[in-house]
């Protein structure tokens, strides 16, 4: 794969800046990128047109339109289709050109709201979603779907990978639109500079999730990439979970806060638990290297850097 031709679809969001950094670091050069005004991923005709042109050998497919629980649940509509085209027409253009390998990148939120803990991948599919992220996880499976029948109807050798929450360094730290992960961070700075008394937590802080550094999964990606070709869809985290209180408590020491925290139960709490099984991905032959504590402190350092 070293001399290939390699697109990284989305490479300057989260994880597609992520998976750039990890193969720039082992080696991998011949790297094909496009902005999103470069490149309209939900223009079939430009994609068709896009891959003719650069014929890619191995395509990573993290572009997405992506954001936290209330970005989800008002937003629906925007996250089912740009995903979903987004998807379908870089999945089918990947296979009309004849793409040696697809990598697909979906989500821990397809598999069902009270699926049994720690989630396996065969639990895909066996109950209903969390509302708030249920268009976007529609999204996802579709994906999932499509790679794994373009590998049973023509051959492909497209995977799918479906990350549990991630967070890193290059992260969106707007409060309507993020995740929990970054804007605690900015809530917890933005109140220590500004001596506030108190931080605003969404929900009852009592749900479990479970986070992975994403440079932790751009390595898992390309170890994938590199060994793994079986059509069910692999999961990507790191074995252990915390409740939003707990993960509050860690930012706010790394942060050096010490006003009080308090929870706005009006904001949704989303699914109570989805930590998943990782046991295909380690008896694959890897596992994760980046604690959380580890983790948050690099993003932190980073916040400061780059956006103070
Ligand atoms: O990270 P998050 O937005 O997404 O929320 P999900 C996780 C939990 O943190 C929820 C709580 O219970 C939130 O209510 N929370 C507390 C906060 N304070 C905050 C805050 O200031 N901001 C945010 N954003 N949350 C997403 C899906 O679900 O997981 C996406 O909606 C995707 O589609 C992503 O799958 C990985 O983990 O609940």
């Amino acid at each position: 794969m070293n001399k290939s031709k390699i697109y990284i679809a989305g490479h300057n969001g989260l994880v597609g800046s992520a998976i750039v950094r990890t193969l720039r670091k082992n080696g991998y050069e011949n790297l094909i990128l496009r902005t999103s005004k470069e490149l309209d991923l939900c223009n079939q005709s430009a994609v068709n047109k896009f891959f003719a042109e650069e014929k890619p050998q191995y395509v990573f497919l993290a572009a997405a339109k992506v954001g936290g629980i209330h970005a989800n649940n008002t937003f629906p509509a925007e996250f089912i289709y740009n995903n979903t085209m987004i998807a379908f027409n870089i999945i089918h253009s990947a296979y009309l050109n004849g793409v040696k390998k697809l990598l697909f990148l979906g989500s821990s939120c397809i598999y069902p709201k009270m699926a049994q803990q720690p989630v396996k991948e065969e639990y895909l599919l066996t109950g209903t979603l969390e509302q708030t992220n249920e268009a976007y996880a529609i999204a996802k499976i579709s994906g999932l779907e499509l790679c794994k029948f373009y590998r049973r109807q023509y051959g492909c050798d497209f995977i799918s990978a479906m990350p549990t929450n991630l967070y890193g360094i290059n992260d969106n730290f707007d409060l309507n639109s993020s995740h929990v992960l970054p804007a605690l961070i900015r809530k917890f700075h933005e109140a220590k500079v500004n001596n506030l008394p108190e931080v605003v937590i969404w929900g009852t802080g009592t749900p479990l999730r479970e986070f992975l550094y994403v440079d932790d999964l751009a390595d898992a990606l390309l170890h994938l990439m590199l060994n793994y070709s079986e059509e069910i869809h692999v999961n990507v985290g790191m074995g252990e979970d915390l409740t939003i209180n707990e993960l509050a408590l860690m930012i706010k020491e790394v942060v050096t806060y010490n006003g009080k925290m308090i929870y706005d139960t009006s904001k949704p709490d989303g699914t109570p638990r989805k930590l998943l099984d990782v046991s295909r991905l380690h008896n694959s032959g890897w596992k994760h290297k980046t604690s959380l504590k580890e983790g948050i402190s690099e993003v932190y350092r980073w916040y400061l850097e780059h956006l103070f």
